[in-house]
């Protein structure tokens, strides 16, 4: 799963990914200071691991991740080829999902490409080049299934009635997220790499005199998001900033500097759950001496379509799943108990995970 990092410049991008990830990119006050897209991976904070460390001894404990992209600054006119031209469409069409800063932070240092503080407004002006560039690959799209439509291709002529429908939705100025599609229609928007399709995390960078994003400019973006595109879109107040400041302290100082801030957790934990929550993900661990490792797959996967993602001989050869909860682990105390107590489960093919579940894949190659 990969996420891209998009907004106007100078917006915060870049100290987001920075806070996420760690890695140095250049954070700066000009906008375009990002100039090509950076590829980074956050670890997903999960105090399950520890929690089953405390009943399984091991030797390491292995996060899931989350895979981020820093794109080049979206400005009015990008799609036409304004600012970084529309170099970053080919970034935002290999991303899963978007997560768009939006500036909510006041700070007359601090340039932004509109005069105001508005962050709904900001929003709408980089959405309406997302909308743009979508319209562009349809209307092209369109041209060349005629073509084949013509010469009586029958596949030809569903992709101009789908292209159809979804370019009605963007002359209308909305988003095809929020929109109903058949899974046909779903695909076929897929495969033409429609942006506006993708799920979007809102990220209020808010200001460091509120951290909890209780302030008017992001109740204006809270209210927005809510009455616009529920279903399909989240929003997090983080401070960019200070999160990348933080993550640049020593392990232990990062604790101490969130408690003084008032904050219970860091920002990667908020929108790591926010993420999951949006795209319907959810955990599964695999547990041993060697690692204690989370593992992410979709709500609704099954055995082994789970086994798959640590590697495909497992799903390919897989026999059944021996499976407990982490309560279970809790509870009992080691997995000798939780067999003995007849709460070790064992599942077939047509299991679907559980959130938390703990597994052993048996299979066969
Ligand atoms: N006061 C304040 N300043 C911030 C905050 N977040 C970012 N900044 C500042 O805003 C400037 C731009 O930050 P970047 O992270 O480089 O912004 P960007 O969106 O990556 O910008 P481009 O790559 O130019 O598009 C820097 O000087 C940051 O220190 C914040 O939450 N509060
Ligand atoms: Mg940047």
């Amino acid at each position: 799963m990969e996420i891209g990092i998009v907004g106007l410049p100078n917006v915060g991008k870049s100290a987001l990914f920075k806070a996420m990830t760690g890695m140095h990119v250049e954070v700066a006050n000009y906008p375009f200071t990002t100039t090509k897209a950076v590829h980074g991976t956050a670890p997903v904070p999960d105090p399950r691991l520890a929690l089953i460390g405390r009943y399984i001894r091991t030797r390491k404990f292995v996060p899931a991740t989350i895979d981020l992209v820093d794109i080049p600054a979206i400005v009015a006119g990008s799609a036409q080829g304004e600012g970084m031209g529309n170099a970053f469409l080919e970034n935002v069409r290999q991303v899963d999902a978007l997560a768009h800063v939006v500036r909510c932070f006041d700070d007359p240092d601090i340039s932004h490409v509109f005069d105001d503080l508005n962050p709904v407004r900001d929003v709408q002006a980089v959405e309406t080049e997302l909308l743009l560039a979508d319209l562009q690959v349809l209307e092209g799209a369109i041209d060349k299934a005629q073509r084949r439509a013509k010469t009586g291709d029958a596949s030809g002529r569903k992709r101009v009635e789908i292209a159809s429908r979804a370019v009605a939705v963007l002359a209308d100025e909305k988003p095809l997220r929020g929109q109903e599609w058949s899974k046909e229609e779903l695909l076929e928007l897929r495969s033409l790499g429609m942006i506006t399709l993708r799920p979007v995390l809102y990220v209020a960078n808010v200001g460091e005199d509120d951290l909890k994003g209780a302030g008017e400019s992001v109740a204006a973006l809270r209210r927005w998001v809510g009455s616009n595109e529920a279903g399909q879109t989240r929003m997090v107040p983080i401070c960019a900033k200070l999160e990348a400041e933080i993550a640049e302290l020593a392990p232990a100082e990062r604790q101490e500097m969130l408690g003084g801030l008032g904050l219970t957790e860091p920002a990667l934990a908020v929108l790591a759950r926010a993420l999951y929550d949006l795209l319907g993900l959810q955990s599964f661990y695999t547990a041993g001496e060697p690692e204690i490792r989370a593992w992410t797959i979709r709500k609704g996967e099954t055995a082994p379509e789970a086994a798959g993602k640590i590697h495909s001989d497992i799903q390919r050869g897989f026999i059944r799943a021996e499976t407990y909860g982490i309560d279970d682990l809790v509870k009992h105390e080691s997995e000798h108990a939780i067999r003995a107590a007849g709460r070790m489960r064992s599942e077939g093919k047509s299991y679907v995970l559980q959130d938390g579940d703990v597994c052993h894949f048996l299979f066969n190659v």
